[in-house]
């Protein structure tokens, strides 16, 4: 590449206004985030550039590049939701205040986009209420069938949503935790939605918050499935572009800072004062400026620096770390800052579809959890540090044998 080809910005094409997305930051060539290769397997695996940039249209934040789904979603998907009890607990409240506030008439309806193994739907169904969900990965919908959730594993958009419109009617709500954010093609989702919801029916997402992403410098949400991040600012340009209004946000602790959006018609729900809140919030912190945008790309730059740094380091003075979580996450961080087995000896992960496997892209063997307290390390990187509270109380054992927890989330620093 010659030095004018490097210089020249990289602009794409919002896929929600159409306007110039203008690159902010380049996280380099990486592989899938959730495709652990066997070894030996390592040669066939796919890489991408990620990229994220701005539309100086609409705000919205995306990647500069999309990954096909169906290399992202599928039979061998390893991504179990309840693998975690915070999440377990999280969603079964979430359902409960569903069916409280908005699935009160006779007969209601819910449609899950991306329900995976049935950590949400699940209690929908002990509540005998009809439901359906969408989850393409036939692993993971399996998963959520045998509990005995009703489940289409197909991709939600609009031919689809069309279908069970004409065989189920109209839904109430259509909800979808961390799977919006992972869908470039917005149009035809929101037709969808169009089409399924009943007139005073409410489209109720969460996903990683932006804001959240950038006070915390919390770069490795952005990965091959998170082709999104949005903000309260660009979701209400998105839905009013596609027909729909923001009419309450509420900011959720789960998964290092999520919101919840309500989508309604317009004109069938008043906003509620937190939308005004949020919005004046991300006016004043310039949440969308690119010099917001720049100076968090400087953090995730310092931030690899540091753990680079500290990583060599330990090693320098003989001891050892290994990493706690094999999250699709992680696997940014470890790409970005070139982390592979000679830093981390290996990752210790509750998931068997992740077990005795590799990590994209660097390789770091996958062993399963025990094997972190049958030898601790010195060092434990946390690579699922939004799941911290619940991982802290089950190995407490680790620091009181001495061991020690690096954090890079705010910034780098161990405990
Ligand atoms: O958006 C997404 C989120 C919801 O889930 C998906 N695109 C993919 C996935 O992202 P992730 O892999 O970064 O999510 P988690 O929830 O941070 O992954 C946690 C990982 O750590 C899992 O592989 C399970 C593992 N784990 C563990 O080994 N011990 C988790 C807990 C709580 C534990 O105690
Ligand atoms: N809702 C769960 C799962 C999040 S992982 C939770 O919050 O933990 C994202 C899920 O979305 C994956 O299971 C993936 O298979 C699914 N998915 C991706 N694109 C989708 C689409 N267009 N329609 C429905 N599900 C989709
Ligand atoms: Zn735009």
């Amino acid at each position: 590449m010659t030095d004018l080809a490097k210089a020249a910005p990289s602009v794409s094409v919002c896929r929600i206004c159409e306007g110039a997305v203008h690159e902010f930051l380049d996280l380099g060539r990486q592989p899938l985030s959730d495709a652990f290769p066997q070894a030996g397997e390592t040669a066939g695996e796919f890489f991408y550039r990620l990229a994220v940039g701005v539309c100086d249209g609409c705000t919205m934040v995306q990647l500069m590049e999309e990954v096909p789904r169906e290399r992202m979603f599928h039979e061998d998907y390893p991504y179990y939701s309840s693998g975690s009890s915070v999440m377990r607990e999280h969603f079964a409240q979430t359902a409960r205040d569903l069916i409280r506030t908005e699935l009160t008439g006779g007969d209601p309806f819910i449609v899950e986009i991306g329900c995976n193994d049935g950590i949400m739907l699940n209690t929908v169904r002990d509540a005998g209420i009809r439901h359906l969900g969408f989850e393409p990965s036939a692993s993971v919908a399996k998963v959520a069938q045998d509990k005995g959730v009703r489940v289409r594993t197909e991709f939600f958009e609009e031919s689809t949503a069309v279908a069970v419109r004409s065989t189920d009617g109209p839904a109430d709500v259509i909800y979808s935790a961390n799977t919006f954010c992972h869908i470039p093609y917005v149009a035809s989702v929101l037709r969808g939605a169009d089409a399924l919801l009943g007139p005073d029916g409410v489209f109720v997402f969460e996903d990683p918050y932006l804001g959240d992403i950038v006070a915390k410098t919390s770069f490795d949400q952005i990965y091959d499935e998170h082709f999104f991040l949005f903000s309260a600012t660009s979701v209400q340009a998105m839905a009013r572009r596609f027909g729909f209004e923001l009419v309450d946000v509420r900011r959720l602790p789960v998964h290092g800072g999520e919101v919840r959006y309500t989508l309604g018609r317009p004109g069938m729900r008043e906003p509620t004062p937190a939308v005004a809140a949020l919005l004046d919030a991300e006016r004043a912190a310039r949440l969308a400026d690119p010099e917001t945008l720049r100076g968090f790309a400087a953090s995730v730059a310092r931030v690899r620096d540091d753990l680079v740094s500290l990583l060599k380091e330990i090693k320098a003075n003989g001891q050892k770390v290994v990493a706690y979580g094999a999250t699709a996450k992680s696997a940014t961080v470890a790409n970005y800052c070139g982390i592979g087995p000679d830093l981390v000896a290996y990752v210790c992960d509750t998931t068997p579809a992740k077990q005795h496997r590799l990590t994209p892209g660097m390789h770091i063997p996958v062993k399963p959890a025990n094997a972190f307290q049958e030898s601790y390390p010195d060092y434990a990187l946390l690579f699922a540090w939004n799941h911290s509270q619940e991982i802290m109380t089950k190995e407490q054992g680790f620091r009181e044998s001495g061991g020690r927890w690096i954090h890079y989330v705010p910034d780098v620093h161990v405990t």
